[in-house]
């Protein structure tokens, strides 16, 4: 679990309940699969019954994006493609905390791909779900970095020309410990694959299939009903790293939802000589005269 290197309390003060919905009522669009996704973050929480002063939920900008308002854990609403830094740079703060990320297949795998790929390869342990609906939602309906090739959209009249991203294959040839697929139809195996990536010590990736009803009429509800199959029913072994890359590749009539990968490795944490000493924001500085110091800034 994040922050399971560590045995002190995240935060202090009163115990709040456990997560559950926020006052902000979602804005999206009825039938969006990211209701499938909330409710499967806000259940894989509550399995797992950490106290909601624990858990920082950070987002990007998206429609999926608006997710941690809707929810009654703290949250930080960062900017287009930034939710992966400010995540780490929380759990740097205070690693005792959960943090998860969440946000849409733009903001993850276009603006945010840079990040998303070095936040794997340092193993920061936090969990990243990405609302996955192959198209831009928020601007109503541009192509995103997964929408497949020849799709028509607002920004490709004639059909898209470039080669989609895997962003399964891509957690894998970065690094990434957990990697998992859900799909927002499925909320109760999403829940799963979500509560297994926050226990799993180490980045874990879980992509959710999460269709927007309103600007992408190809990758439907009905879509991914007649093609999902899961891993864990076609004997898949989640410790091997060829079958599971060999798996990522698969997509067509046939597409595989489940735990594609797991393995261990040491985390940022653990490695970086100062927070293996615990979490940031509990230990003294150690700077003498830093009033003085400050006052040469401000
Ligand atoms: C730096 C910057 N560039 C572009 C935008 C405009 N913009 C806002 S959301 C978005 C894409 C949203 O797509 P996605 O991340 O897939 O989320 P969805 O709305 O589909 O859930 C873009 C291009 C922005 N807000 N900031
Ligand atoms: S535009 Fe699409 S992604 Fe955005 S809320 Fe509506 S259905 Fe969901
Ligand atoms: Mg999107």
């Amino acid at each position: 679990m994040a922050g399971s290197s560590v045995q002190v309390p995240a935060t202090t003060g009163p115990a709040l309940p456990l997560i559950g919905k926020s006052d902000t009522k979602p804005t999206w669009c009825p039938g969006c699969g990211d209701f499938g996704v909330v409710a499967a973050v806000e259940m894989a929480v509550k399995k797992l019954a950490i106290p909601s002063q624990n858990i920082v939920i950070v987002s990007g900008i998206g429609c999926s994006s608006n997710l941690p308002h809707f929810l009654s854990s703290y949250g930080f609403h960062a900017i287009h493609g930034r939710s992966l830094p400010v995540a780490e740079g929380i759990r740097w703060a205070n690693h005792s905390l959960t943090v998860i990320a969440t946000g849409g297949d733009g903001d993850g795998f276009g603006i945010g791909a840079g990040h998303f790929i070095h936040t794997m390869r340092r193993n920061v342990d936090m969990t990243y779900v990405t609302m996955d609906n192959q198209i831009y939602g928020l601007t109503t309906g541009q192509a995103s970095p997964t929408s497949m090739m020849g799709q028509k959209t607002k920004s490709t009249p004639n059909g898209v020309i470039e080669n989609p991203i895997e962003p399964i294959s891509l957690a894998l040839a970065a690094g990434a410990t957990y990697v998992a697929r859900g799909f927002s139809g499925d909320v109760k195996q999403l829940a799963d694959l979500i509560a297994g990536g926050i226990r799993h010590k180490g980045f874990s990736f879980v992509d959710a299939l999460s269709p927007c009803v309103t600007y992408n009429k190809i990758n439907t509800f009905d879509f991914f009903r007649q093609r999902v199959y899961k891993l864990e029913s076609a004997g898949h072994d989640p410790s091997d790293p060829v079958q599971a890359f060999a798996r990522s590749l698969e997509w067509g009539d046939k597409i595989p939802i489940g735990l594609f990968y797991r393995t261990e490795r040491p985390t940022y944490e653990d490695l970086e000589e100062v927070l293996s000493a615990g979490p940031l924001a509990l230990q003294k500085s150690g700077l003498k005269g830093q009033d003085a110091l400050l006052d040469e800034f401000v």
